[in-house]
């Protein structure tokens, strides 16, 4: 079914400390996100990069946290823009570093609290971002959005999540990073972990479509958070934070295509993507076909002699 794509740049890179994530939304631009969108039937909004007013007045009582002015004004912006775009189609947020998904999960959720339903989300990424404000050994608050969606303590600078995300609707997929107090809030949260030891075992698709009938079952709404380091580093590299034993090409795509038949998904942030690291636009343009397959793009449409597993 055709939608309206709602294309929000959110053009941050304070949530770490490597300079270049700032230019995620321009080179999602360059590599023809929008056109991949229209090819495939949709109508493309864009919204341009929103505007950021720093918080001057935030602050966190651990000193290794920086630059908290930036990204708490960014997720003031991001949740008035989510939320927004919400009503009027699929939002599509471009980053910029995940710092961002402060914003726009705070913006789903309220969205999603507005119209009486549960919002579930799917992570994506090599890390947990499970840290506070007040756990993080570097500072950097790319590593906290999980935590801040579940209404753990810590985050007074941004304001009380709007209807904090019950663990049990939160799935991490494809993490192979996790700090020590990370690992140890995980334990005591019923979040659904699944590591890349579970996906070497089980394959990405019974866990991911275990998930997400839990979210048809509950009529929820889902938001999806693709992180660049989701994907080995061999196959994109513009990414600060790369951790081998990613997931390959085909079974990132088959993750989107199985998004894409469950039609659940109701908002996309795309983070992480470094245009300085990139080797000659290879990660903006692999980033550019996953969202085109989540949207639709097929090889075949219903062929009709295939295996179909009966
Ligand atoms: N990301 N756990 C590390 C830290 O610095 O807190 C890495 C965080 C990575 C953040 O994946 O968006
Ligand atoms: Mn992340
Ligand atoms: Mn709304
Ligand atoms: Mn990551």
């Amino acid at each position: 079914m055709a939608k309206t794509c709602i294309l929000i740049g959110a053009a941050i890179d304070e949530g770490q400390r490597r300079p270049g994530c700032l230019m995620g939304p321009a080179a999602y631009r360059v590599a023809g996100l929008p056109q991949a969108l229209q090819e495939l039937g949709h109508g493309v909004e864009d919204r341009g990069d929103v505007a950021v007013v720093p918080d001057h007045d935030a602050q966190c009582p651990n000193p290794a946290v920086h630059s908290l002015a930036e990204v708490v004004g960014m997720a003031n912006a991001l949740r008035k823009a989510t939320d927004e775009a919400l009503d009027a189609g699929f939002p599509i947020i471009m980053g910029g570093d995940h710092s961002l998904a402060l914003g726009s999960v705070a913006g789903a959720a309220a969205h999603a609290a507005a119209k009486g339903k549960p919002l579930f989300l799917l992570w994506l990424d090599a890390h947990s971002d499970f840290h506070t404000p007040l756990t993080t050994t570097s500072g950097n608050l790319h590593g906290t959005p999980v935590a801040y969606c579940t209404g753990r303590d810590g985050f007074d600078a941004f304001g009380p999540f709007p209807a904090p995300i019950p663990p049990e609707n939160i799935c991490l997929f494809g993490i192979r990073s996790v700090d020590p107090a990370e690992h140890a809030a995980l334990l005591n949260h019923d979040i659904e972990i699944n590591d890349m030891r579970v996906l070497d075992e089980h394959g990405i698709v019974k866990p991911l479509r275990d998930f997400l009938n839990k979210v048809a079952a509950a009529g929820g709404m889902l938001h999806v958070s693709l992180d660049v380091d989701f994907l080995d580093p061999s196959i994109a590299p513009a990414v600060g934070t790369t951790v081998p034993g990613g997931t390959t090409i085909r079974e990132a795509h088959l993750v989107m295509e199985l998004l894409h038949e469950s039609a659940l998904v109701t908002s996309l942030d795309l983070v992480e993507l470094n245009p300085f690291l990139d080797d000659r636009g290879r990660t903006a343009r692999l980033m550019v076909d996953l969202v085109a397959s989540l949207m639709g793009r097929k090889v075949f449409d219903r062929p009709t002699r295939s295996y179909s597993g009966a």
